[in-house]
């Protein structure tokens, strides 16, 4: 029988968003618990032998203990095992671990803390399970080195390694205390598959049928700098040790960053069209719009940017690279006859090719004459 598995990491909860006003930051905060529930479902509905969370369920070893009883309630539902491992974030604090000890009182009998680094055993699911759980925030050593010299049961026909840190080659870890791992270590320890966590980008990017080392991604965007899409696994390890890897879309909420290049007014209403679909009002967006547009165009912008401001959940517009379209009028109304900065403008207004050039001398003139005002 092959063994099905739901792997995500990194969710995260109790994260603030404290960047956010308050409203928008309890609406993600809201979100993390809605990822989990429908993660759950789904993994319930594929029939998923495990779930497992690579580390970092948590965002802090000091979340609040409604909070930790909450997210372990939600696990109820799923009727395979669940495989918990603490993360750089949600790490073991030792025997007076508050949020762990809270956690597993109140998860059910098919949830399983990885909270100490030795072997254990899941029979009905012939596996053997060899977790490396964090035991602080920072570390320059993997915790996952015990593992190789580890036996390997032949009692079971699986054999699952479970770590979170940092992966050679694919996450920045300049310090390198983020739980380094490298790939040759890893793969030789002689284990089926390493379901890991820490990085929020998923990883491999296209898996063949015998890699061995899984990062699921954050399921949770969290911010600007995290503008793709949430993402989990849906393994099958086959009984011939061949795995079969599905990419599973997740999230509440999405961070988007778009430009939009205009050079009129028309340019701006075609773009926004395709922000009425709904789907936009989970969307925190940042509109860029760069440009140049005749002066009774340019100033129908900001009209147009908040009508549309509803269609997000947030909308930032960042419109500091529009700018009006200067006729030889406009050139004229600005600067006195026969100035130098009206002559080298009127000069650069008659080439049409040399419309950005324009600009730039026009821009650059302002800013000296406005440099000039405040001294
Ligand atoms: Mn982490």
């Amino acid at each position: 029988m092959a063994l099905k598995i739901f792997h995500t990491a990194d969710l995260h909860l109790g994260l603030t968003h404290s960047k956010h006003p308050s409203e928008i930051a309890g609406k993600l905060a809201e979100g993390r618990f809605e990822t989990l529930a429908s993660m759950i479902a789904l993994a319930g509905e594929k029939r998923a032998d495990l779930f497992v969370m690579g580390g970092d369920l948590f965002d802090t070893t000091r979340v609040s203990k409604k909070l930790v009883i909450r997210a372990a309630g939600l696990f109820s539902s799923f009727e395979g095992q669940v495989l918990i491992l603490p993360g750089n974030h949600d790490y073991v604090t030792g025997e007076d671990d508050d949020l762990w000890k809270t956690f597993k009182e109140h998860a059910g009998d098919r949830v399983r803390v990885l909270d100490t680094p030795e072997v254990s055993f899941i029979e009905e699911l012939s596996l053997a399970l060899y977790p490396a759980p964090c035991r602080k925030r920072h570390s320059s050593e993997p915790v996952t080195g015990w593992i190789a010299s580890a036996p390997k049961s032949k009692d079971a026909r699986y054999h699952l390694g479970l770590a979170h840190g940092s992966f050679e080659g694919l996450s920045p870890d300049l310090a390198g205390d983020h739980f380094p791992m490298k790939k040759e270590p890893l793969l030789s320890a002689g284990l089926d598959l390493w379901l890991m966590g820490h990085i929020h980008l998923q990883f491999p990017k296209t898996p063949g049928a015998y890699d061995r080392i899984f990062y699921p991604g954050t399921p949770e965007p969290d911010g600007f700098d995290c503008r793709h899409e949430g993402t989990a696994w849906f393994l099958t390890l086959g009984e011939d040790k061949s795995i079969q890897a599905e990419r599973i879309s997740t999230g509440r909420y999405r961070f988007i960053r778009e430009e939009l290049a205009i050079n009129s007014l028309d340019e701006l209403r075609e773009g926004l069209k395709k922000y009425s679909d709904p789907s936009y009002q989970q969307v925190l967006m940042d509109l860029i719009v760069t440009g140049t547009l005749p002066r009774e165009q340019f100033d129908q912008v900001g009209p147009e940017l908040a009508r549309i401001a509803d269609s997000f959940m947030s909308l930032r517009t960042l419109t500091s690279g529009l700018e009006i379209r200067l006729t030889p009028d406009e050139i004229r109304k600005e600067f006195p006859e026969g100035s130098f900065a009206l002559r080298l403008l009127n000069l650069l207004s008659e080439k049409e090719q040399d419309h950005e050039a324009l600009q730039i001398a026009y821009q650059t003139i302002r800013s000296l004459k406005t440099g000039g005002a405040k001294s």
